[in-house]
């Protein structure tokens, strides 16, 4: 009997069970375009655009390969516009002795197909994601009896364990587990991203570009220029490009913030990885192999392993481990709402401003920009820890729960109390200064902390700390920031907290 065969829009890949145990002559794959994973929250059109146009190709290679494919559009008359809907529907049209899909990568939709199987009177297996480098057991393994969940000893233990960049005798090449301090370097002048592969967009990725712009008129982001890879094959192509262009750079300037340069040296990679496109571990043994053959030096290849080795997989473990309660985290007590601008761009601070452009643009923005421009202001601001999670899932056409969650809320907010960072990732306007060419062109002066044009990341800096100094004042890791804050005096503290106050109410207002 048939075997009904799910596969998510972020599993577009042969090697996972559900595709490579397939009996070609007997089951169906069910791919489905529905617009209740397009609207649960306000996605990029470019990210719908992305998935779609991903999937659809998927499916051509599918039945490339001789596989009997049910691929649900969205513009399909009978489409119920639910995965539930679809998987339903499936089973009354086909009558499938069992279903088999790949765990989801977001809790809400684990649960959902759980349920599924009692409604459907058909057995439904959930198979383990099997792109990932850690099992959940391995994990939970490593995790179990920790005081704390520290990603540095969760990398070390992975480099190992797949033997990535370890010397015969077991030791870390180069003789050191970390070349961080090799990767910080502020920009210099001149530097600029490095040229990128595109693509031609063909009949299909035309046909999706046209699907999203009718039915998500009022959708948020740019469409258009549309450059992704949206095939195995282009996304190998833009992998080798960055291997060979791009990862000799990698390490340097990896914090560094350029206006107009949303890509600088970073691999734009993460869209693949997450959507199935890049298998994790051949990138990490690429930018090995890169550093074996002399091609990249050694801080640049570690920097980027670690990424994907290391936080990649660590990230995903803490939300597994922590889920469902991971999402309602709010340590702080952060209650701030969103402000406006973060969904159109309007605000005086240049920073800010930047990022939410090459947000709307790209559906992208690099690391440091998410963590230090975007998500230190809302961490330092307040700002509701649920309200910037669903704004993160949104906008980046690689957020996916499992990832974006333990980034927004453990590393930019610090809302799950510390359970991924050992300190708040809190920045005033002179680490932004040090690190970009932002303030040169901004309406606030990064070196004033009180009065007009003051920066408002510098007051907002020094009433977060004050705000949570009985938390922060006992970390071993900040005790020179609250000595700096005690060596201010009464008068000039007052004045930081009230200038703080005003930006809120700036920020409220909308004149920030
Ligand atoms: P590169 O800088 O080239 O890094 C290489 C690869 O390493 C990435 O492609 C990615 O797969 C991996 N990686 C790097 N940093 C991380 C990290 N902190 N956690 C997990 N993987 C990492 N990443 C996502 O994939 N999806 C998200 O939704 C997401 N949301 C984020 C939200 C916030 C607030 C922050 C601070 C970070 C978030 N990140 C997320 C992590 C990181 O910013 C992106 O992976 C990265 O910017 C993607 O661009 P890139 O492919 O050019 O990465
Ligand atoms: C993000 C997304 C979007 C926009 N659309 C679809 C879709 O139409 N069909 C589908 O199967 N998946 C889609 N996804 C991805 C899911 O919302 C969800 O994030 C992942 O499957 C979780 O692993
Ligand atoms: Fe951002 Fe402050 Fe610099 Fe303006 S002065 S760009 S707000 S850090």
């Amino acid at each position: 009997m048939t075997v009904l065969r799910v596969i998510l829009g972020d599993q577009l890949t042969g090697r996972l069970e559900v595709v490579a145990g397939a009996d070609k002559g007997r089951d169906v794959i069910l791919i489905a375009e529905v617009m209740a994973e397009a609207t649960y929250v306000r996605h990029h059109v470019k990210k719908i655009a992305f998935l779609f146009s991903a999937m659809r190709h998927f499916a051509e290679a599918l039945r490339a390969a001789g596989h009997v494919v049910r691929y649900v559009a969205l513009d399909d008359a009978a489409n119920t516009q639910s995965l539930e809907g679809e998987i339903r529907r499936a089973v009354a049209a086909l009558q499938p002795s069992r279903i088999v899909v790949t765990e989801p990568g977001e809790w809400r939709l684990r649960e959902s197909l759980k349920s599924l199987e009692a409604e459907c009177g058909v057995p439904l297996d959930i198979l383990p994601d099997t792109r990932f480098l850690c099992t959940h057991a391995e994990f939970d393994a490593w995790a179990e009896g920790r005081r704390e969940l520290r990603m540095e000893y969760f990398y070390r233990e992975m480099r190992r364990r797949h033997g990535i960049l370890i010397e015969p005798d077991g030791t870390p090449a180069g003789g050191r587990w970390n070349f961080d301090a090799d990767n910080r370097k502020p920009p210099k002048p001149g530097l600029a991203s490095p040229p990128r592969v595109s693509f031609r967009k063909d009949a299909i990725t035309l046909a999706v570009l046209d699907l999203v712009r009718r039915h998500f008129p009022d959708g948020y982001g740019r469409l258009e220029p549309f450059h992704f890879a949206v095939t195995r094959r282009q996304a190998l192509r833009e992998l080798d490009h960055f291997i060979a262009a791009i990862l000799p750079g990698f390490g340097d300037h990896q914090d560094a913030m350029v206006r107009g340069e949303p890509y600088l040296s970073h691999s734009l990679l993460a869209a693949y990885l997450n959507a199935g496109l890049l298998d994790p571990l051949e990138v990490c043994r690429k930018a090995e192999t890169a550093n074996r053959d002399g091609l990249a030096p050694l801080n640049a290849a570690e920097g980027f392993i670690r990424q994907i080795l290391g936080w990649r997989e660590y990230v995903r473990g803490l939300y597994w481990r922590f889920m469902p309660g991971y999402v309602e985290r709010n340590a702080l007590g952060a209650s701030e709402p969103l402000p406006w601008f973060y969904w159109s761009g309007e605000t005086r601070m240049a920073c800010m401003r930047e990022a939410f452009a090459q947000t709307r643009d790209h559906a992208y923005s690099h690391h440091i920009q998410r963590l230090m421009v975007t998500g230190n202001f809302a961490l330092l601001a307040g700002i509701d820890p649920k309200a910037v999670h669903e704004w993160y899932l949104a906008v980046y056409a690689d957020a996916y729960e499992w990832v974006e969650a333990p980034n927004t809320l453990g590393m930019a907010l610090y809302a799950d109390g510390g359970l991924l960072a050992s300190k708040p990732y809190a920045a005033s306007g002179n680490y932004i200064n040090r690190m970009s060419n932002f303030c040169s062109g901004c309406a606030y002066d990064p070196a004033r902390s009180v009065g007009e044009g003051a920066c408002p990341f510098n007051a907002l800096y020094w009433d977060f700390l004050a705000r949570h100094r009985d938390r922060f004042s006992r970390n071993a890791r900040m005790p020179h920031v609250y000595a700096t804050w005690d060596r201010m005096g009464p008068d000039k503290q007052a004045a930081l907290r009230h200038q703080a106050e005003a930006h809120r109410t700036a920020m409220r207002e909308g004149r920030l």
